[in-house]
């Protein structure tokens, strides 16, 4: 009875601390999930710095309501982390100017890193750190929440290549909220393998965080408004880059480095260099490919991440480049509402007038030329710059033989609303802390094939009584699945061939060649994936990056043991 008490409480602090942000009303989506008898989460006492830990960087790393000056007028109330550094490195911590997302973290690998996260939010919390391969303690898994006032440390080693990482709240039920408001920040770990590359670096590289939120007429965060927002993910109306509205970079005609981290609640970019330039891709998710890759554009959902090697030699000084997300078919965004400009806002659509609504959508999906995302000013030219590498690193690709379960692979099967109360959901199961099942047991050390794919059937019932928008809706539209732990490569993506027009608007964008630990899920696609999981046991997360989704239980855990 105790936890359930618990998960009142937390809920009503949650009701409270979206009451102090401005907005109204708890979601439907979110009371719709009221009842649903999801397991009860047991609450565990914070972690504590264990003195036989000696850390390289140490940081304190508190959460907290804030505001930031992000529209012209009145500020805007936010959440946000404040990180201060007790030791380590000077240049451990950059702060993005005039932002409310998080510092910069910069670590090496083979560092010893203590996080002393504090709680200073109206609702409980925890960190995850995507990306890095940690023990489960470390992972910020929903059980080691902390309540108002309490302290979690961290303590891990950090293992990971050189790569681009994204911390986030990860707490149960309140993922997407919290994210929302602010509570987002970058990671960047280096190694000696990236440093001999001598990529550009300082000025140079620049981090680049996208997301989209929704303003009100006082400047104040919008968020919710109805069951669609639950169904295709919150989709804002501004584009934001590094917490700035109509982003900009000055440039010297030289190569730079772009981090590009797509820390949206649910929108998912197709970007493209405006005067049709590729875009050279030098790394993923889990860092860099083995050479560089030239794109016509690129497809990057929620949590996804994408290190560009973007050359401006040769370009006029006073000459300019807008990187934009360009229209394509099947965009849950066009679908669930927040047309960019398009004044979707406001809820309570439903029946008739939201199938017309949809179905003119859809029809216009794949026209129009997009939206900005961010502009790039050519404003001094310059001889000299690093050139491209030919060659970055060396992958070593996992073949089936590899594979602990070649006949019988780990499947991830996605369903979303596949009844009345809308609950999503992965292999049929909504999240629920004591509900492993005997295939989401991985031993340990192991590495294994995985089938990701869209579930069949499921969401019919549920869609029909939603006015006959047609289950098409939920099981054709993509989901960026997220795996805790070790990144993994993607062996294959097979498409059910009834797919295939809309499919053709975004199958050049997929960058498969690197280590993933997101992986955006077409519709129609079957997509396979060799992961390893190795050095921890315990419980570790998989569920969608539509952060909607996480919440309303498009979550599962595996019990690597
Ligand atoms: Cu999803």
């Amino acid at each position: 009875m105790q936890t359930i008490v618990d998960r009142s409480r937390r809920r009503f602090l949650l009701q409270a601390g979206v009451a102090a942000l401005g907005y109204a009303a708890t979601p439907g989506w979110l009371r719709a999930m009221e009842g649903m008898g999801m397991g009860a989460m047991p609450k565990i006492a914070p972690n504590k710095a264990s003195p036989a830990f000696n850390p390289d960087v140490e940081i304190e790393l508190v959460c907290r309501p804030s505001s930031a000056s992000i529209l012209n007028g009145r500020a805007t109330r936010v959440w946000q982390y404040f990180a201060r550094l007790i030791k380590g490195p000077e240049n451990t911590l950059t702060t993005l100017p005039e932002s409310y997302l998080g510092s910069v973290m910069r670590f090496w690998k083979g560092q010893k890193i203590r996080i002393r996260l504090r709680n200073e939010l109206p609702e409980s919390t925890i960190t995850h750190w995507h990306g890095l391969h940690v023990p489960m303690l470390m992972d910020g898994h929903p059980m080691y929440a902390i309540d108002p006032g309490e302290t979690f440390v961290y303590e891990f080693d950090l293992l990971n290549r050189a790569s681009m990482n994204f911390y986030h709240p990860h707490t149960h039920e309140a993922t997407a909220t919290q994210v929302y408001h602010g509570l987002a920040g970058v990671i960047l770990v280096n190694d000696q393998e990236e440093r001999a590359l001598e990529l550009p670096s300082g000025e140079y590289e620049i981090p680049i965080v996208i997301q989209d939120r929704t303003f009100d007429d006082e400047n104040q965060l919008i968020y919710g408004g109805g069951m669609r927002h639950g169904m295709f993910g919150f989709h804002g109306e501004r584009i934001l880059v590094n917490g700035r509205p109509d982003f900009h970079i000055d440039v010297s005609t030289r190569a730079y480095r772009l981090r590009i981290l797509n820390a949206s609640n649910a929108r998912i970019y197709k970007l493209a260099w405006d005067d049709g330039t590729p875009i050279t891709v030098i790394g993923v998710d889990g860092g860099l490919l083995e050479r560089p890759e030239e794109k016509p554009y690129v497809m990057l959902a929620p949590a996804e991440r994408l290190d560009v090697w973007a050359d401006f030699s040769g370009r006029r000084g006073g000459s300019q480049l807008v990187m934009r997300s360009r229209a394509f078919a099947g965009d849950p965004a066009r679908m669930g509402g927040g047309m960019m400009g398009g004044g979707m806002m406001g809820g309570g659509m439903c029946g008739r007038g939201m199938r017309g609504r949809m179905g003119g959508e859809m029809m216009t999906a794949s026209g129009g030329s997009g939206y900005p995302v961010f502009t790039v000013n050519i404003k001094r030219e310059v001889s000299d710059g690093p050139s491209l590498p030919t060659r970055l690193t060396k992958i070593e690709r996992y073949r089936l033989e590899d594979v602990a379960n070649p006949g019988r692979p780990v499947s991830i099967a996605i369903s979303g609303g596949h009844h009345m109360s809308m609950s999503m959901s992965l292999n049929g199961r909504p999240y629920d802390f004591n509900d492993v099942q005997s295939s989401e047991r991985i031993p340990v050390d192991t590495i294994q094939l995985i089938e990701v794919f869209h579930a069949r059937g499921g969401g019919m019932h549920g869609m029909a009584m939603m006015g006959g928008m047609g289950m098409g809706m939920m099981a054709s539209m993509p989901h960026p699945i997220h795996l805790h732990g070790q990144c993994f490569q993607v062996l294959d993506r097979i498409l059910d061939e009834q797919y295939e027009e809309d499919y053709a608007d975004i199958r050049d964008g997929f960058v498969d060649s690197g280590w993933k630990d997101t992986v955006l899920v077409a519709p129609g696609e079957r997509v396979r994936i060799i992961k390893p999981f190795q050095h921890f046991k315990g419980r570790f997360m998989y569920h969608c990056h539509i952060l909607e989704h996480e919440d309303m239980g498009m979550m599962r855990e595996f019990a690597v043991e």
